[in-house]
């Protein structure tokens, strides 16, 4: 059932957090140890011997992805040291979002995608707008020509699931071929764009090969797609009900940024990501065996009453915000200088050219994790933008 408000995501790990502190989340016959304090989840974080990424590829992905992919995806699936060159190889080209030409070309495309909805009547936001934003801001992170955005635009909210369908093989499939097809237009013809910089790229005396390549690709396809769709529609629903908010920041660009933070810790677009445990150990007062997984829960960390004050309301101007909303230690968000350049010219954009946005209708996305029911996002929200 939709709550009345649509910008309000309600905490449900709440009372499981303050009395036990974990939960327990059914996968595949693969069972989940769900930590849900700030402080376990950034310990864990940080001890990769114990817990680990580098398992079989798909495992550490609650549901478990382990049956419709073989590739690892780097350096997400990879532990230290490993982990640190891989890491070293992308990290610059990843931070380009902070140059004033990409920036430009960004601000450029959302302004045009902010146009296509103003004075339009009734919008459907996801399909209408977050997702031919975040496919077209894509091609600005892979340096891609633009056209190929209607390619990704036409596989969905996500590449490997669809409505109904937690695990879809077929689609999963798609973005293979189409990343395998890349790969080899880019041997045959290097250019400047993400897989020709990757397959020129030096690793350990050598250079990367074809499926580390994919590896990466997989990743930057994968993971910021629905979490960005996600960020920028819950965005909007925020500040459709709050257009106090909006007019705050058009007053005072400069906590924006700040903004964005809080948007993220409260949104929380990436609920949870799951590590392998390597050895016998204890989480929370509680035994966890060698070979099964526990999972990060970054949602639950964010709203934690002992880190935040009044954790389950936005405050934009929130001054210390250790969130968890990019991941933690050095596993942290490689697309977050994307993620986070997105936000704050979606919010900039709006506060030019947005006077009035109503919420017509909507129905919420409620991910379903065993005892705990949370929502991430929409399903659909008609929105009317002035
Ligand atoms: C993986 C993951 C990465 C996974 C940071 O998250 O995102 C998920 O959406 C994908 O399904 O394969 O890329």
């Amino acid at each position: 059932m939709n709550n009345k408000n649509p910008s309000i995501f309600p905490d449900p790990f709440e009372e499981a957090r303050k009395t036990q502190g974990f939960g327990k989340v059914a996968d595949q016959d693969d069972d989940v140890m769900i930590l849900l304090r700030h402080k376990d989840v950034r310990k864990t974080a940080h001890n990769a011997k114990t817990f680990q990424s580098g398992a079989t590829p798909g495992r550490i992905v609650v549901p478990s992805e382990v049956k419709i992919r073989d590739t690892r995806q780097i350096p997400f699936e990879v532990d230290p040291p490993l982990h640190g060159e891989y890491r070293a190889i992308v990290e610059a080209w990843f931070k380009r979002p902070l140059q004033a030409k990409y920036q430009e070309k960004l601000k450029a495309q959302i302004e045009k995608a902010v146009d296509e909805v103003l004075n339009k009547g009734n919008i459907e936001i996801i399909s209408d707008f977050a997702l031919p934003l975040q496919s077209r801001a894509l091609t600005l992170l892979l340096n891609t020509p633009f056209e190929e955005s209607d390619i990704w635009i036409s596989w969905g909210t996500h590449v490997f699931r669809s409505e109904g369908e937690s695990l879809d093989a077929d689609k999963a499939n798609v973005l293979y071929d189409y990343i395998d097809a890349e790969i080899d237009r880019a041997i045959l013809n290097p250019g400047e764009d993400l897989y020709s910089v990757l397959l020129n790229s030096d690793f350990q005396g050598r250079k990367l090969n074809k499926e580390e390549v994919k590896g990466v690709l997989i990743l930057t396809f994968a993971g910021g797609r629905d979490t960005v769709i996600n960020a920028v529609t819950n965005s909007l629903s925020y500040f459709a009900e709050n257009p106090k908010a909006l007019l705050m920041l058009k007053q005072n660009p400069e906590m924006i940024g700040k903004a964005v933070e809080e948007l993220v810790r409260y949104f929380a677009p990436l609920t949870h990501m799951g590590r392998v445990v390597t050895e016998d150990t204890v989480v929370c007062e509680h035994a966890a065996k060698a070979d099964t997984r526990v999972s990060l829960c970054w949602a639950s960390a964010n709203r934690d009453e002992n880190v935040f004050e009044n954790p389950n309301e936005v405050m934009l101007d929130r001054k210390i915000n250790p969130h968890v909303g990019f991941g933690f230690s050095h596993h942290n968000c490689l697309g977050a200088t994307h993620a986070r350049q997105i936000l704050k010219t979606l919010i900039t954009v709006l506060t030019e050219k947005v006077t009035q946005m109503e919420v017509v209708d909507f129905e919420e996305n409620i991910e379903d994790w065993g005892e705990f029911k949370r929502k991430v996002g929409f399903h659909k929200l008609i929105l009317n933008i002035k």
